[in-house]
């Protein structure tokens, strides 16, 4: 796992969806909001502090692999930029439901049941103090686990408590959720789950684990 190295011509990514698909759980608003200046932010400032230098040749998973010895504005900004290409992928209209397939067996081995996956996950995301995310990670013993991130970190980096492969990320900054629920987060981390694109989400941990 993690062989697939992403290369380079570094893009900020087309949102595979338009900001009203996923009304009644997240918000029009918040949605432009969060991908036209937060996201692109954070690729912006990303690609200022590469540029020009010899991290503009390496792939995000190498940039994560020793993030510990460059600098707090490009973990920051690396971080941001790629945990939020994630998580637009991991989410979509007319989604939700549950895993199929060997994720629905390995969540199953793993956690007991989807249910019981599903509350660790929430705990995960709910008790995350600040700002941060909560993730389903593919260890590099090939397990699975639940774990939370601060600020723009992600369980690439060398940094993390629980390092492995994102599976499903949520993000719960403030940003992702503020305008439609305030200080409600429970209640975000509940509508989530009509979201998540399990296919992509399946596809994803089918590549991870090949
Ligand atoms: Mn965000």
């Amino acid at each position: 796992m993690l062989k697939q190295c992403e290369k380079k011509a570094w893009e900020f990514p087309a949102l595979p969806y338009s900001f009203d698909s996923l009304e009644s759980f997240i918000d029009a608003q918040t949605m432009e909001i969060h991908y036209t200046r937060h996201h692109r932010a954070y690729f912006d400032k990303f690609y200022a502090a590469i540029k020009g230098t010899e991290l503009e040749n390496l792939c995000l998973l190498h940039i994560f692999d020793m993030i510990s010895e460059l600098s707090v504005t490009l973990r920051n900004n690396a971080g941001g930029f790629y945990n939020h290409k994630f998580f637009w992928k991991v989410i979509g209209p007319n989604c939700g439901g549950r895993p199929k397939g060997k994720l629905a067996d390995a969540i199953d081995f793993t956690f007991g049941s989807f249910e019981d996956f599903q509350t660790l996950f929430a705990e995960a995301a709910a008790n995350r103090f600040g700002s941060g995310w909560a993730w389903l990670i593919l260890r590099h013993d090939g397990s699975l686990a639940v774990t939370s991130t601060p600020n723009q970190d992600n369980p690439l980096m060398d940094v993390a408590d629980l390092r492995g492969y994102p599976i499903l990320a949520l993000d719960v900054w403030e940003h992702a959720y503020y305008l439609k629920y305030q200080n409600r987060r429970a209640d975000y981390i509940n509508a989530f789950w009509n979201i998540v694109n399990w296919d992509q989400v399946s596809s994803g941990y089918l590549k991870a684990i090949e």
